[in-house]
């Protein structure tokens, strides 16, 4: 499929709405924040729509989303579609200052907030340098902030609606909602308007708006979603990546939307991993999409696979960063399921080089997926022999065109037809792809590449690993060498001895020079919100220390 298949005039609202001919009463989501069928979903969006469009918005407004995982999501997002607006999935995990930072620099002029996060929400509007000059409306979802002051907002609503500490006037979202029609016509955007705006967090820097078309969501869904995963009818989609996330939004709503499927949405942290494996008990999923170290957490848990009846998966996704092969090894052993491992960015919208069902390489991302062309470069730009280590550059209709507002980043990443994405890779005599980290976390040693991916790795294969992180940190002579942090899993204590052992178990399974020469312990790594480990702060760790 290409974006020309599509009709000129494409609303991307037709995804949800697909569904209203036959199947408007089937479940379209579940969870623990609620469950509605596709006909209720869609009224809703239709209220939502209605109710932005007596708020003035137009074509191309932005409309913001800080919301948990939730069906006022799903509505919100698509009632802001089908009216021509551009929906800002906010991640709800920032801190006010990046909230804020988000909020002015995407321009939203309505904010659909949750009761939850009016304390956060209080103190983004405030704190934004400059103020939010485009922000004029708040929706509350919930707890509206006029109940009791420990909420987080005063307990006194001014004359016009709107709870003092807010700076920009606020309505509740049930109540906003009640007053409108469920009958609403789709604007007449172009496939090529923009509909979705996300912040990539990136490894440094502030995060980079990046905006996608109507079309990118139907093109995803139908070349990865239906094309590589095969998704049906009949299948049950749980995410535990968010819908912030755009590997959440296609995981949860757009893929399982597009052929009928249902979702099942978890409002609570990803990370608690007690409460990710009940709803996956209560709710059946078939389809489980999660990142690396949410396997890695659950394959933690002690007897797994005996204390929890995950039987009704029949395939799992895994994105966000690389798979490594002990962990695909260990959770096909446990679960009897395997792991689709494939490389996706907020600038492609979703995943373009993957592992398919039946055919899965271990440790690697796959071959790329039909409707992507990937090149592996060097320096020069020119392609590299099978087999060598290179600069991913991908290309496809789903690519989004500019970061917001960073023409000097957005000249550097988006190429002409090209999209530079920042992966060290190299391709084998079978056409998959072996991820060998970023542009920035590769290590010269002794004058030799060191993926750090490919340390962790091995190390991830001793039993004694839970989780490690390896980065390039100077020795006595500034020469840069690997070291690592691991995370012990139950019942090893860190020891000199242990470290010992894991440099020696490294020695063994990798060339010598590849091997971490410090081993430190630790709790936990350093994440990002969307659970990337930031090589970045271990780096700064490190340097401090010395
Ligand atoms: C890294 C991977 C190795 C890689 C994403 C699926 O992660 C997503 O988007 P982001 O914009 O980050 C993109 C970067 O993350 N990465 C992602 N997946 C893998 N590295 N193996 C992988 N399987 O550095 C990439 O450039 O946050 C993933 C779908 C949608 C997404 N937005």
């Amino acid at each position: 499929m290409r974006a020309a298949d599509l009709p000129l005039r494409y609303n991307a609202v037709e995804i949800l709405e697909r569904n209203l001919a036959d199947r408007a009463g089937k479940r379209a989501l579940e969870g623990p924040a609620g469950e509605r069928t596709f006909a209720e979903v869609a009224a809703e969006a239709n209220r939502v729509g209605n109710g932005l469009r007596e708020l003035g918005v137009r074509a191309e407004d932005r409309v913001a989303i800080l919301l948990p995982d939730s069906p006022e999501w799903a509505a919100a997002f698509f009632g802001t579609l089908k009216v021509g607006g551009v929906a800002l999935g906010v991640n709800t995990l920032l801190t006010p200052a990046e909230h804020a930072y988000i909020l002015r620099d995407g321009k939203a002029r309505i904010l659909i907030t949750d009761g939850s996060l009016a304390p956060a929400v209080a103190e983004a509007l405030e704190s934004a340098a400059g103020g939010l000059p485009d922000l004029e409306q708040v929706i509350v979802v919930g707890d509206s902030g006029r109940g009791p002051a420990d909420d987080g907002l005063a307990d006194e609503a001014p004359a016009d609606g709107a709870p003092a500490g807010l700076s920009v006037p606020s309505r509740d979202y049930s109540e906003w909602i009640g007053a409108q029609g469920a009958q609403l016509a789709p604007a007449a955007t172009h496939r090529e308007d923009f509909c979705t705006l996300n912040y990539s967090s990136g490894t440094t820097g502030m995060p980079k708006g990046i905006l996608h078309a109507h079309k990118d969501l139907a093109l995803s869904a139908r070349l990865w979603g239906v094309g590589v995963l095969g998704l049906r009818e009949d299948d049950v989609v749980y995410s535990n990546a968010k819908l912030f996330f755009t590997y959440g939004l296609g995981g949860s709503l757009i893929f399982p939307w597009s052929v009928g499927a249902s979702a099942v949405l978890n409002p609570g942290a990803g990370r608690d991993t007690p409460a990710v494996l009940a709803i996956l008990e209560r709710h059946c999923p078939t389809i489980f999409f999660n990142a690396p170290t949410g396997y890695a957490a659950m394959l933690a848990m002690p007897d797994l696979a005996q204390e929890h009846d995950l039987s009704s998966l029949r395939l799992c996704v895994s994105a966000g960063e690389a798979l490594p092969a002990p962990v695909w090894h260990r959770w096909k052993e446990t679960m009897g399921v395997e792991i689709i491992d494939g490389i996706g960015s907020t600038e492609l919208f979703h995943i373009f080089i993957s592992n398919r069902p039946g055919e899965v390489r271990p440790g690697s991302s796959g071959t790329p997926v039909d409707g992507y062309e990937v090149r592996i470069v060097d320096e020069a730009g020119e392609a590299v022999p099978t087999g060598e280590l290179g600069n991913l550059l991908v290309k496809g209709e789903t690519a989004a065109l500019f970061y917001l507002h960073q023409e000097a980043l957005t000249r550097r990443t988006f190429l002409g037809e090209w999209v530079w994405t920042g992966d060290k890779y190299r391709v084998d005599e079978e056409g998959y792809y072996w991820h060998a980290g970023r542009t920035d976390d590769m290590l010269k040693v002794g004058g030799i590449w060191v993926s750090p991916v490919e340390v962790e790795s091995t190390l991830l294969a001793h039993s004694a690993v839970t989780e490690c992180a390896v980065v390039g940190v100077p020795d006595s002579v500034g020469l840069i060498k690997p070291k690592a942090w691991v995370v012990l899993a139950a019942g090893f204590e860190g020891s000199d001895r242990l470290a010992e052992e894991l440099i020696e178990y490294c020695i063994e399974h990798m060339a010598a020079y590849k091997r971490p020469r410090w081993i430190e312990f630790t709790d936990g790594l350093p994440k990002t919100a969307t659970g990337k480990i930031r090589r970045f702060k271990l780096r700064e760790a490190a340097g401090a220390r010395r």
